[in-house]
């Protein structure tokens, strides 16, 4: 049978404008890659106003809504998207708290940030989310298909 048969856990993870800046791509997806998951999403590019509005509609009634929307549209962001079992939320585990001064040492954020609002990376929260986000930042046939003898090792 074949692999796309078994649609594995997918989750969005984008590499903020600071990340990009400080020179941290190839060391964040080397976490996400050693740990065992599969890139299937890959791309930089300038986020529009909109997309960033839409991508954060969750959070449009908070006060720091105006700044996160300033902030992820001020520069080449990292947008990508891995599957694997378990995914969504090891992912969660592998960046860290949202405050990077709380997040543990060893995480993404405990490891190279201290500021909130400049918290290196973006993770879906759930599979739902997932599935929202993906949609949104992705087309269809910007997802690649991996072959299940390269996919064996990792199930
Ligand atoms: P996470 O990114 O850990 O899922 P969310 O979804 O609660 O965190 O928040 C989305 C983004 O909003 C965070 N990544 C962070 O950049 C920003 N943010 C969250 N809380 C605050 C806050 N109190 N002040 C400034 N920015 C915040």
């Amino acid at each position: 049978m074949k692999y796309q048969e078994y649609p594995l856990e997918r989750t969005f993870l984008a590499i903020k404008p600071d990340g990009v800046q400080r020179k941290l791509v190839g060391e964040i997806i080397r976490r996400f890659e050693t740990k065992g998951f599969t890139l299937v999403g890959l791309k930089i590019l300038n986020v529009s106003r909109e997309l960033a509005e839409q991508h954060y509609d969750v959070h449009k009634e908070r006060p720091f809504f105006a700044g996160l929307v300033e902030f992820i549209t001020s520069g080449p962001v990292v947008a990508m998207v891995w599957e694997g079992e378990g995914v969504v939320s090891s992912a969660r585990k592998i960046i860290g708290a949202t405050n990077p001064l709380a997040a543990e040492p060893g995480t993404i954020r405990g490891d190279f940030g201290i500021n909130i609002g400049r918290n290196l990376i973006h993770g879906s929260d759930a599979i739902e989310t997932a599935q929202r986000e993906i949609a949104l930042w992705f087309k269809e046939e910007e997802i690649a298909n991996w072959e299940p003898t390269l996919m064996a090792w990792t199930r």
